[in-house]
This record gives structure tokens, sequence and C-alpha cells, in this order.
């Protein structure tokens, strides 16, 4: 297959250099940036937020908070108060250190106070999607032994509190509270804005992100403080953050995209945190990006290709030249998406590949190196990467196998929460085993193929679905792309392709064929979906990944597992 590359050019001059940071960079010496240096002691709170009062700049805007046309901004000063007002208030109803503490609410400023004014107690903060239905918060706040809940008036019907016996503190942000709830706003208007800080060790408890398998319960993987290390350097480095940014990070905080660098990265370089309420569309977005001026935007390849579905007269009526540094994740970023970012940004969308377990960037599009379209980059400097087979030996270049990281990086996961087994299985040897499949070609970059139980065996070829995928999405008629293994009893697999189709065109044979022909044509024989079926859209998670899972569950017609995670809207 032919790579396009897209060159680091002098407007990536003085961005951060791959070469001189893979020298240069130590743990320990990124560690001394934080408190724990001086003091022995930390908390991620203090660290996002008070420091910067404390360094003279607590005038300086930490969040914008964007709902249709209302903005709110508030300073780093601001976010300080705010956040200590809501920690008085969970601790006068006896939050303590090491609680869970879930927060089960829409973007809104209240989420970041009342998470960070968490955090200041040493509660261990657990967010959820606003979207979860009452067996998915049930699952979470029972495995965890939550202590408490932060949610609203809307959501609050969804927490079955007598089926919890862990749970004693209800909180309820809104105008309708229960008497047998706590009011929220009520002891917000009154708690002071001064609060002691919980002092911590880089090993305590920061935050707790249940992510879901292909079987059995989700599970909670839990993030220590030390955490901080690493999301303030990737957000350095790879978002590239400095003193004059507005950065909008997409994400939800239910997904670890949206407190690893929606709220952790950002803050921990002192920038200018972009939140963005309400439904995604092609206009409020681009709105989002114009009316406050974003300079770094991270999203991910689910929302590109909706944007590049959109009519180009859209993108023509708004002012986005205040951009200047575009990133993906969650998902492959496909060539062909690259190659509209290029069109339409005039800017090269860096993909970067990391997991919840991980906490931060692993593989990454560095800044400064130059992009192979369709490969996640290179390692994050600090980070040792590999391709390992089944046995634990590693593969040379162009060998597809398991991607495998070396033990030791500071925001890896500490415990799946109650489930050592598990937490075990995730390492052979000094590797941390990812579950994806993908291969590193001669000059170190590295190319996804799937995750491992996703890869289709077709008359003894191998095939990765995300290759297929990428082809497919190049055809003019197709919106998105979920590619499977079918089992076949002559060619063990055939590939089976899923496809939404864009606006305007018609679901026919004729249709079926030309696609089929187009990827033989393009790609190779075997990888040419033998079925296609298409849908009116593809099953996907809240973060935008389409779950190829539940395509072979329909196919097989066999139980999907946990759908949890599924965005049903
Ligand atoms: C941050 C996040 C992790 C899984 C991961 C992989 C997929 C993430 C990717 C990517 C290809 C990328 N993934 N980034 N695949 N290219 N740049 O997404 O965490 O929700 O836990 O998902 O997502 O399969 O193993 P999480």
């Amino acid at each position: 297959m032919k790579v396009e590359i897209y060159k680091a050019t002098d407007q990536h001059a003085n961005m951060p250099n791959y070469d001189e940071a893979q020298e240069n960079l130590s743990w320990d010496e990124v560690e001394k940036a934080f408190s724990w240096y001086d003091t022995g002691k930390i908390n991620m709170a203090y660290e996002t937020i008070d420091r910067h009062v404390h360094d003279g700049y607590g005038d300086k805007i930490a969040l914008h908070y964007k709902l249709d046309d209302d903005i709110q901004s508030y300073t780093f000063k601001e976010m300080m108060e705010n956040s200590n007002k809501a920690a008085n208030v969970l601790k006068d109803i006896g939050v303590k250190k090491g609680d869970r503490v879930f927060i089960f609410m829409a973007r809104s400023p209240e989420l970041y106070f009342t998470l960070l004014g968490a955090l200041k107690i040493g509660a261990i903060v657990g967010p959820l999607f606003e979207a979860f239905m009452e067996k998915a918060v049930k699952d979470r706040l029972e495995n965890s032994e939550a202590s408490t809940i932060i949610t609203t008036s809307e959501l609050v019907g969804r927490v079955p509190v007598d089926e919890l016996p862990d749970l004693q503190h209800v909180v309820v942000v809104g105008d309708q509270v229960d008497e047998d709830q706590i009011n929220f706003r009520e002891l917000y208007q009154d708690a002071s804005d001064e609060f002691d800080i919980e002092w911590l060790d880089k090993e305590d408890g920061l935050i707790l992100h249940y992510t879901s398998g292909s079987t059995g319960q989700p599970k909670g993987v839990l993030h220590v403080q030390e955490a901080m290390v690493q999301q303030y350097i990737s957000g350095k480095y790879v978002l590239d953050l400095k003193e004059d940014d507005i950065y909008w990070c997409t994400a939800d905080p239910g997904w670890v995209t949206g407190t690893s660098y929606g709220i952790f990265a950002p803050w921990l370089n002192r920038t200018t945190n972009v939140v963005v309420g309400g439904r995604f569309s092609p206009e409020s977005w681009y709105d989002a990006l114009e009316k406050l001026k974003v300079t770094v935007w991270y999203s991910a390849p689910t929302a590109f290709r909706m944007l590049m579905g959109a009519s180009d007269d859209i993108i023509e009526k708004y002012d986005l030249s205040s951009l200047r540094h575009v990133l993906s994740v969650g998902e492959p970023l496909n060539p062909e998406v690259v190659k509209w970012g290029m069109d339409v940004y005039k800017l090269r969308i860096h993909d970067t590949w990391w997991m919840t377990e991980t906490g931060a960037h692993m593989i990454v599009n560095f800044p400064s190196l130059d992009i192979k379209a369709g490969s996640m980059g290179k390692p994050l400097p600090g980070v040792e990467a590999t391709i390992i087979d089944d046995q634990g030996n590693e593969l040379p270049p162009n060998r597809m196998g398991n991607l495998a990281l070396k033990k030791g990086w500071p925001a890896m996961m500490r415990e799946i929460w109650k489930n050592k087994p598990k937490y075990d299985s995730y390492f052979i040897g000094d590797w941390y085993i990812s579950g994806d499949s993908a291969y590193k070609d001669e000059e170190g970059y590295f190319w996804f193929q799937g995750r491992v139980d996703d890869v289709i065996m077709t008359a003894g070829e191998r095939v990765g679905p995300f290759e297929i995928e990428s082809k497919l999405v190049e055809h003019e008629a197709v919106q998105e792309a979920g590619v499977i293994g079918k089992p076949d009893p002559i060619r063990g697999e055939i590939v089976k392709a899923f496809i939404a189709l864009r606006e305007g065109y018609e679901p026919t044979d004729e249709l079926k064929e030309e696609i089929r022909v187009f990827v033989k044509n393009g790609l190779a024989a075997h990888a040419a979906p033998r079925e296609i079926e298409f849908k009116d859209s593809l099953p996907k998670t809240r973060s935008g990944k389409i779950m190829r899972r539940v395509l072979k569950a329909w196919e097989l017609d066999l139980p999907a597992g946990d759908l949890s995670s599924m965005d049903d809207n």
C-alpha cells in the first residue's frame, strides 16, 4: 500500500524536537516540576489549579465553558475558590480521603468544580457518562463500593440508591432536590472558599475509569497521583501546549481522554481550557473553534469523519485561522481523513495511541516528526514499545504481533479494582500486553492493525480490519465502515463489511459491487469484502470506537456482551 508522507515543515521547527526529547527525558527529572520534589507530598488539584494562583497567574483564564451562545469564563483563582467551596461541601457531609466519589452529570462548570473539590479531599474520583442508564451506574458504584455520587436532578432517578448498601451520600446539583438527598447548591452558597488540601503520596489513588471488555463486567482501572508526571509532559510535548494557547479537547470526562487530556494535561501546563456542552453538530463545533479562537484541538476519528461528511459550504462559513495544532485519539485515523485535514484545515492531524489502562500517551505523532498517514507514530520519549509474539519474543520490523509496552511509565494503571488476577493477566514478564495488534516499520513507526481478537484470517492471509475500513471510507458513498471476519467453511473466515452510507446514496446491489471492486483494485483481492451489508449507522462506543464485537455478535446471533459503553443516540 502506498504511504502518504506529510513532512514536518518550518511551521514545526519551533515545536518540541523528538530526538532531543528522546535523549534528554527522564521521568525523575520531570517529577521535579511538582511540589513533592520539595515537600514529598502531592495533590493533583493543587498542581492543576492552586499552584498557578500562588505563582502569580490567578487572573489567567483557566476555563471557557460554552453552551450554544453562552460562554462562561473562570480564572485560575476562580477555579481555586470554586473547587475549595465544593471541597468544603463534600468534607462537611463526611467524604474522606480514599472514598470513591462518582460524578454523574453533563459537562458544566460544576462538574469541574466538584471533581477538583473531591480531589482536594484526597477522594478517588469516578466519572460517568451522562448517558448511562441504571444498570451501568449500579455496576460501577457497586464494584467500587462508592460512598458518594454527585449528580443532577435530571439524572438522579438512574441511581438505584436502595440497591447500593455502601452509598452514603447522594449529592444533587439542581433546583429540585428531595429531602433525603443533599442539596449541593444550597450548601455551596454558604461554603467557605478556603480549604486545606489533603496532601497525598504519589501512589495514592486519583481516578477510577471503568472500561468494557468483550466479555464480563466492566473493569475499574485505577490511576494514582503520579500519573501527572506523564500527563504534564505529554501535554507539553505532544499537545505542544504553550503560554498563549486556547486548547479544546472534545472528549467527555466519562472517557479517559476527557480527564487525562480534558482536565489534567492542560491545567498542569497552565493552559486555557475549553469545554463545550450540548450536542455535536458541525456548525456548533466550528462555531466553538471560531468564537473561542482555539489554537490546539484534540478530537477523535469519528468526529473528524462526521465533519468530513458535512458539506464543504459549512466550513467556509467559519474563520478557523486560530488553529495551529490538531490531534486525534481513540481509533485508527484513516489516511483519507489526514488528507482531508490537510485540505480543509491546512494542518496535519496528529494521531496519538494510548488506552484507559496506560493513563497517558504512549505512541504518538510527535509534532516535529514526519507523519506517515495511517501510522500511530513513535513511542513517547520515556516509553519503550515493541511488537511481541504470543510467547513474549520480540518480532522484527514489519511483522504483525502484539503491541507491548515495557512496564514502568508513570501513568500506568496500578490496579484493576478488586481484581488482581485480571490485572496480572495484562503482563508477560516485563511487558504490558495492550490487546492491540500492530507492526513496526524499519523507521520505528507503529501501524495499528486491530484489536487482537479482530484480526481476520482469510484463506491463510492475515488481514487487519482497519486497512480495509480505511479503503472503504475513501469511496465517495461510504460514511463509515466496520469490517469483521465471518466464519466460512472454505476460507476459514471471509471479510464482511458493514457500511453506513453518506446522505444521498441508495443502498443498491450495484453499489455493493462497485465498492467491492474499489477495494479489490485499491488494496488486494483477498481484502475485498465478500459480503457487504448496509446499515443506517454503526454501533459505536461513546468515545467513538466502532464496536466490531457487536457487528460480530449481530452476524453470529450471539450475545454482544456488556453494552454499557455503547452510544445509543
Ligand atoms: C485513549 C483511548 C483503547 C483502545 C486501544 C485501541 C484503540 C486508541 C488509537 C486506537 C488506533 C489510535 N485506540 N487510540 N487505535 N489508533 N490512535 O482510546 O482509551 O477507550 O481505553 O481505548 O482504543 O484499540 O487499545 P480506550
